[in-house]
């Protein structure tokens, strides 16, 4: 059994695009825990989740928030496990004002920021992390590539057919 990957979102109403990155890490079996716990509502329990995910069994935690998005880089603050950040598109500014609040973390404190809502690259992302140590998970890992190049090829040759009128 691989790690376990740990989920954060900064509010309940992230849960729609975290709910991409958990039925990603389910389709390769990997155990995730998800909590709501926000850097500025509740920064006690986001900061204890982070400091004592490595010895809870954590590989790698995703942090998903939008506005101003400082719950991936203040969980990253409390632990050295590798810490993704997804910028949850708001309202009000297209999810811009989460990207820049969770990419441009200082030097010293490091988040991997995922796009825009891009819940799947942060699921497959910590996969991949895991997958260092984790033999079979790499198998998966190729596995899915080759499974989507096949689906990509398939459009390419259903397009040529469409277009030679067959
Ligand atoms: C952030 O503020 C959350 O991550 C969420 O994306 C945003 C809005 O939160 P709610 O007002 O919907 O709870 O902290």
């Amino acid at each position: 059994m691989s790690k376990k990957v740990g989920i954060v979102m900064g509010s309940d109403s992230d849960l729609p695009v975290v709910e991409k990155a958990i039925s990603m890490l389910e389709s390769f079996d990997v155990p995730c825990e998800v909590h709501v716990f926000s850097a500025h509502r509740t920064p006690v329990e986001a900061r204890d989740f982070a400091l004592n995910a490595r010895k809870n069994g954590f590989g790698a935690i995703i942090a998903a928030a939008g506005m101003a998005a400082h719950l991936a880089g203040a969980l990253a603050a409390n632990t050295t496990l590798p810490v993704i950040g997804i910028p949850v598109k708001s309202k009000y500014l297209d999810g811009i004002d989460a990207l820049l609040s969770t990419v441009q973390m200082p030097t010293g404190i490091p988040v991997a920021t995922v796009a825009i809502d891009g819940a799947g690259n942060a699921a497959l992302l910590a996969i991949q992390m895991l997958a260092i140590e984790d033999a079979a998970l790499a198998q998966k890992l190729d596995e899915k590539r080759a499974k989507d190049a096949a689906a990509v090829l398939e459009k390419d040759r259903a397009l040529a057919a469409k277009l030679a009128g067959n």
